[in-house]
């Protein structure tokens, strides 16, 4: 089985080295053939990487004819292209396609679920929210249920930074941290202005409420000038809430007290709340991370191998 990885920065990186790294029976036959980024097309499988040929990512799907690809590119939300374009191109040809990147599903989740749909093809996107904390996975092994609402942190980078400011660091020192750490996307904004979080709780709507949504239907705020002092006085926290159900989405910072779960979940850490006719279920992991984000597109390459749907 050939594997075509599209953006080899932090989160490719780290999936190359787990593919690599960790001896699974499923992967046994399963291999890199082409990795491209904004610099080309790479045909080895190496570290280091080296063009061999200048082109775009829907010209490399013509040259290595993977049978899955793996999209960890850059977000951009304007269009979700080239990632789009490709993602329809491949299903329509009977290429899975496995995805960490947030934007097309956040932009045309309909139209990219059905392409896969009609062609018998299969589109995994763990990663896109709760990166290998199973959020998207985890809906899978829940059948039958009615779910109400789901509330969450859904946002590593601004939970980290209002964690670390609460700690006394300063809101520009505490996201320098954030991207050396690898959790901050290529342009920053997209995590602060509650964008990322807008775009996973958009994807989340689809998948929990089938409500087709796109992310330009969801209002969000981030936290950009936020003020924390006066909620730590009172010994409570802020953070950057997303909440749905199934008529309304949105994301939006808010004081949260200590009877609340959310208070706990600090750091990198994200959280999601399921409300459900059966039962509430709670969920807390890392939200964020090079190897946290390649472990929920890793997972996903096992669970497409074992034949889940
Ligand atoms: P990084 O900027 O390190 O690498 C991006 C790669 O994409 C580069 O190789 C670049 O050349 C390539 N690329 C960009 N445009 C391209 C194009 N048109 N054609 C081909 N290649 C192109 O980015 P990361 O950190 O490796 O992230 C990659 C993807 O994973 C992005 O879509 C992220 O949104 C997504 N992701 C990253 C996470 C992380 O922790 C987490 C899950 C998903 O909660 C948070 O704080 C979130 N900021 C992170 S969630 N890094």
């Amino acid at each position: 089985m050939k594997l075509m990885l599209v953006g080899y920065g932090n989160v490719g990186k780290a999936f190359r080295k787990l593919l690599h790294e960790k001896k699974v029976k499923e992967l046994e036959n399963v291999k890199i053939a082409g990795i491209v980024t904004t610099r080309g097309l790479m045909l080895k499988d190496q570290e280091e990487f080296v063009p061999d040929k200048k082109v775009d990512v829907l010209e490399a799907l013509d040259e290595v004819q993977p049978d899955v690809v793996v999209d960890m590119a850059s977000a951009n939300y304007k269009t979700g292209e080239p990632s789009l374009s490709l993602y329809l191109s491949a299903l329509k040809r009977g290429i899975h396609v496995i995805t960490t990147n947030k934007a097309p599903l956040a932009l045309k989740y309909k139209e990219i679920i059905n392409t896969a749909i009609s062609h018998g093809s299969k589109i995994f996107f763990q990663a896109t929210v709760m990166s290998g904390t199973p959020s998207i996975n985890l809906y899978r092994i829940l059948p039958a249920m009615k779910v109400r609402k789901i509330r969450g942190i859904l946002n590593g980078t601004t939970n980290y930074i209002l964690t670390r400011m609460s700690q006394g660091l300063s809101f520009n020192e505490a996201l320098k941290e954030a991207q050396e750490l690898g959790y901050a996307e290529r342009d920053p904004t997209l995590d602060i202005n509650g964008f990322d979080a807008a775009g996973k709780i958009t994807i989340l709507s689809n998948v929990y409420f089938s409500r087709y949504i796109s992310i330009n239907d969801v209002k969000f705020e981030g936290i950009g000038n936020i003020e924390i002092g006066d909620a730590l006085k009172r010994g409570n926290k802020i953070k950057l809430i997303a909440y749905a159900d199934e008529k309304e989405t949105y994301v939006k910072p808010a004081e949260i007290t200590k009877e609340d779960f959310l208070y706990n979940v600090d750091g990198v850490n994200n959280a999601l709340e399921i409300e459900s006719d059966i039962q509430k279920i709670t969920i807390v992991g890392p939200g964020a991370g090079p190897l946290n984000a390649a472990y929920g597109a890793f997972s996903d390459l096992i669970l497409l191998l074992r034949g889940e749907n």
